[in-house]
């Protein structure tokens, strides 16, 4: 087995053998420890425990059992994990006392030693001691439960672990501090005085007969402030979408061009073979490298031409498939061999791929400088020297950014950071939007208020004010283990 991917559905799995239990039972309150760090050969490994009685079921396999029961939160405790008398590991466990624990339970980080064999033994001992596996999303989802953070900042957590750039990591922190939340609840909260007023007023015209038609929406100025803010909400998730995926850019272009050695040079690394034989690369080849915070994926393929055996059609027609799904194209051009008419050519392609972004590209630049007339549309560079990377590089990021229709949301502005957050910012605005429409239509007050109490549900299940349990199963468990 492969220690480093020693995780997630392999974990739940080696559990279960282990210590023959069923992996459906989410959401109890009992004592469960994993490993919270990636295993494999380190120097110390962490792993945490939370739930009923932990310290005291902790105490059952530690050298210290009374200095461990007695100790304060927030405080470390030396000592071994011991089974059945003999010595398995030497630890330092962080105790935490309930509330002030990230699970709002009992807990405790237990630093051992690294490498599977160490890691393994101190489960093995907490598990003959009352603790079981614990699931993926476990402990968040119980920090959930106990009101230590709402859904964005569970969701932010998750987004932490798999960021792919700094950008998208400082991103996912704003969340985790609140931005997000207090945004929605506040959203919320000028829905939430529209309803009650139209509500009330409801309740008032039913009394005294009054007509409701004239007042149908008292609450008219918060519900358009509302909708502006989720507009801009809204807004903001392709480019925080952008920061979190990344984007695939695709070198494309002639054989010979200088595809693969521009690729081995963005990546800083000899990656794909590159020869003066055209036709080298035949299938395609990717790498990750990061622009100005946005996580690229590169990808080199088959020089573009007709054929010349079965294998190349393979790996050219793999090339225009890559194209389709691509962000970005750098249309690479030889210097060496292309001549004036590189232009037209490159707007032609771009003629043909009107949806996807194309960067024409002059490489070989140290043998023959850029045509004037292409000079606006072109990036000239050498992929031999080096010369114009700089300008490559914020070419390539520019045209992304531009892509995801807006530069990042300011710095503190909060914007949405899940699929799940985007469709439900849609669902409120498209709510909010259809109560302000009723009220222009100048239908009564009982058909206004069944489309805000829409939208206010919509963002209550965003910070996990409304939710249900298959709702919170399916997001928990695409968590790692241990978080
Ligand atoms: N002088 C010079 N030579 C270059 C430059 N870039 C690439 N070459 C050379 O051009 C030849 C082709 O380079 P590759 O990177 O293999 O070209 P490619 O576009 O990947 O070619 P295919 O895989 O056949 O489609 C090699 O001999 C490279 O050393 C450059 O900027 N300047
Ligand atoms: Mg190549």
């Amino acid at each position: 087995m492969n220690p480093i991917a020693w995780s997630g559905g392999e974990w739940s799995v080696m559990a279960n053998v282990f210590y023959g239990r069923d992996e459906s039972f989410y959401g109890d309150e009992g004592a469960i420890a994993a490993p919270a760090t990636a295993l494999g050969e380190s120097a110390l490994t962490l792993v945490r425990a939370s739930g009923r009685s932990c310290l005291d079921l902790l105490a059952g396999c530690f050298s210290r059992p009374r200095a461990l029961r007695e100790a304060a939160g927030n405080s470390v405790v030396y000592g071994w994990i011991q089974d059945e008398g003999k010595r398995v590991d030497e630890v330092l466990v962080s105790v935490y006392r309930a509330p002030k624990s990230y699970t709002g339970e009992d807990g405790a980080d237990i630093c051992c030693h690294g490498g599977l064999a160490a890691v393994r033994a101190v489960l093995q001992s907490l598990y003959k001691h009352g603790f079981r596996p614990a699931l993926r999303g476990e402990f968040t989802f119980r920090a959930f439960l106990n009101g230590k953070i709402d859904l964005t900042r569970a969701e932010a957590v998750m987004e932490i672990v798999a960021a792919k750039s700094d950008t998208g990591r400082g991103r996912a922190v704003m969340r985790l501090s609140g931005v997000l939340e207090r945004e929605i609840r506040q959203i919320n909260s000028l829905l939430l005085d529209a309803l009650t007023e139209t509500e009330l007023l409801l309740d008032y015209s039913e009394l005294d007969g009054v007509a409701a038609e004239d007042e149908a929406l008292p609450g008219r100025a918060s519900v358009e402030e509302a909708l502006a803010r989720l507009n801009r909400l809204q807004h903001s998730y392709r480019a925080e979408k952008l920061y979190r995926d990344g984007a695939l850019a695709v070198l494309a272009g002639k054989p010979n061009a200088g595809k693969s050695s521009l690729f081995n040079l963005l990546l800083r690394e000899e990656r794909s073979i590159t020869s003066e034989i055209p036709g080298t690369t035949r299938d395609w080849i990717d790498g990750w490298i990061s622009l100005e915070g946005i996580p690229i994926r590169l990808a080199d393929t088959a020089g573009l031409r007709e054929p010349g055996d079965a294998l190349e059609k393979l790996g050219v027609e793999r090339s225009f498939d890559l194209l389709d799904e691509a962000d970005l194209v750098l249309l690479v051009f030889d210097g060496a061999t292309d001549g004036a008419d590189a232009l037209s050519v490159a707007e032609d392609f771009i003629l043909k791929r009107k949806d996807v972004p194309v960067l024409p590209v002059w490489n070989k630049a140290d043998l023959a400088a850029l045509p004037e007339n292409a000079a606006g549309l072109f990036c000239a560079v050498s992929a031999k020297t080096g010369a114009g990377l700089s300008i490559l590089y914020e070419r390539i990021a520019k045209a992304l950014e531009k892509t995801a229709g807006a530069l990042m949301p300011e710095a503190g502005r909060a914007a949405p950071g899940s699929e799940r957050q985007k469709t439900l910012i849609d669902d409120a605005a498209a709510a909010a939007a259809a109560a302000l429409a009723a009220h222009d239509e100048g239908l009564p007050s009982d058909l206004v208020a069944p489309s805000l109490r829409e939208a206010v549900n919509s963002l209550g299940e965003i910070t996990g004010e409304v939710s249900n349990a298959d709702i919170l199963e399916a997001m928990f468990s695409r968590f790692c283990v241990g978080k």
